[in-house]
């Protein structure tokens, strides 16, 4: 199968320019340079292309809200959304480190569609290979005329700037990033207006996922019908998927869109011996928890969210059967508990007040009313009562958990004490 994003993560000198250009790279580029900005958005809805940063958003529809024409305002902004930090994902820090020419060359191609002179590749900070590797890269595309004034002789200029972010989760979150990119608290804004239109410094912005990104070159070198043949399921083109957990080799593979999860199990090697998969969440930590018997369901974001979970990142979490889920859940919430920005009640206080409980009932000391308290919970931090998303993506897992290893949390409360620890 084809593999337009990993193919070029062999090259031993990645951040070569003429090694990235030796496989064909900034081709995609050169062709969207040739056409009309629209018409590289045509090609990108053609494709149907879906965001692969966790809400599956059409990327071609995303851009089509940016004013385009005369009337449009002067300064418009690109941001990569690289501030990978959702607990269990790792795809993108692969991406860029292995292969920082390709994320270049898709900005370039989303920067010229919707008519940005700048762009930024908002980084997480602890990615420091990424960091030294994306900045010669820059530097070597400045070198080339690739980046700059009127590249490649046209009217187009872009400038690509590289920042590294002083380290919150909350960033991911568009809005919180752009005031973060701004200097500012990363507090999340009211959307709408959406930053499409009122973004970073007021000016219309798109933020992007870095895969989203690196799916570009390929869209635009080999055209949209190439893009949507290489899944024969619902969504369209390859994703990077993976798994963690105790499997017996974690990692990631980029295959084509609705493979199961099953299949990249098996990539993995299976459980380690003596283990079986007990659940498994789709797409980093804030996705509810799936079964055994789902692992037959594409990755694809309707057949996922069909079976009561979201594809989220595509990078699964693996639970086995000697790993007690609620000392599982308690650990991922503490770690949401500790991002919340603390912008809204129900985030700052509710995320809290859940570990408070959670750690009472690993511990043996929690009672019935506990989990009545943590069911109110899932319900006083769900969408629609918090700012954003990371108070209702904590609570997904813990929802299903309950739902779903009910006997575990019960034994908890009625042996006092955790049935793993034995
Ligand atoms: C215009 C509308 N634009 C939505 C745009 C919006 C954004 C994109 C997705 O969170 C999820 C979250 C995490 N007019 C629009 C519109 N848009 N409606 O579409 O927006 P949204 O609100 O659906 O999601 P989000 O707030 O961007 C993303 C989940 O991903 N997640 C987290 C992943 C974390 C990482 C990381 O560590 N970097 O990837 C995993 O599942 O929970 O639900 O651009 O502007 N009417």
């Amino acid at each position: 199968m084809h593999k337009p994003l990993s193919q070029y993560l062999d090259l031993a000198n990645p951040q070569n320019l003429q090694a990235y250009q030796s496989t064909g790279g900034y081709e995609g580029f050169t062709n969207a340079l040739k056409m009309q900005p629209q018409e590289v958005q045509q090609q990108v809805s053609d494709a149907k292309l879906k965001g692969r940063g966790g809400a599956g958003f059409m990327t071609g529809m995303k851009w089509s809200f940016v004013p385009m024409g005369e009337d449009a305002p002067k300064n418009k902004y690109l941001v990569c959304n690289a501030d990978e930090m959702e607990p269990g994902t790792f795809k993108d820090r692969w991406l860029m480190e292995g292969a920082p020419h390709l994320l270049i060359e898709g900005m370039m191609i989303a920067a010229y569609a919707i008519g940005a002179d700048v762009a930024y590749i908002f980084l997480r900070g602890e990615y420091r290979l990424c960091a030294t590797r994306l900045q010669q890269a820059i530097d070597e595309a400045q070198a080339a005329g690739l980046l700059g004034d009127n590249i490649n002789g046209s009217q187009y200029s872009l400038k690509l700037h590289l920042h590294t972010s002083a380290g919150r989760y909350i960033c991911g979150e568009e809005t919180a990033l752009i005031n973060a990119l701004e200097g500012k608290r990363a507090n999340p804004r009211a959307k709408p207006p959406f930053p499409q239109v009122v973004g970073l410094f007021g000016r219309p912005t798109i933020v992007n996922n870095c895969e989203t990104l690196c799916n570009l070159p390929g869209i635009l070198k080999n055209g949209a019908d190439w893009y949507t043949q290489i899944s024969d399921g619902a969504d369209t083109g390859s994703k990077i998927f993976g798994i963690s957990g105790r499997v017996k080799n974690a990692g990631l593979w980029e295959l084509p869109m609705g493979t199961s999860a099953r299949h990249i199990l098996e990539l993995a090697g299976g459980m380690q011996d003596g283990l079986t998969l007990r659940g498994w969440l789709p797409g980093g930590a804030s996705t509810d928890f799936l079964l055994a018997e789902h692992l037959d369901t594409p990755m694809e974001y309707d057949a996922i969210a069909k079976v009561g979970s979201r594809m989220g990142t595509g990078v699964i979490i693996a639970l086995d059967d000697q790993h007690c889920p609620v000392g599982m859940i308690l650990n991922l919430l503490q770690f949401f508990a500790q991002e919340s920005c603390g912008w809204c009640t129900p985030c700052r206080d509710g995320l809290p007040w859940a570990v408070e409980i959670l750690t009472r009932i690993e511990a043996g000391q929690g009672s019935q009313d506990d989990l009545d308290v943590l069911q109110q919970l899932c319900g006083f931090m769900w969408i629609g009562k918090t700012f954003c998303a990371l108070a209702p993506g904590a609570v997904e897992p813990l929802r299903s958990g309950m739902k779903y290893f009910a006997d575990d949390f019960q034994q908890h409360i009625d042996h006092k004490g955790c049935p793993h620890r034995h």
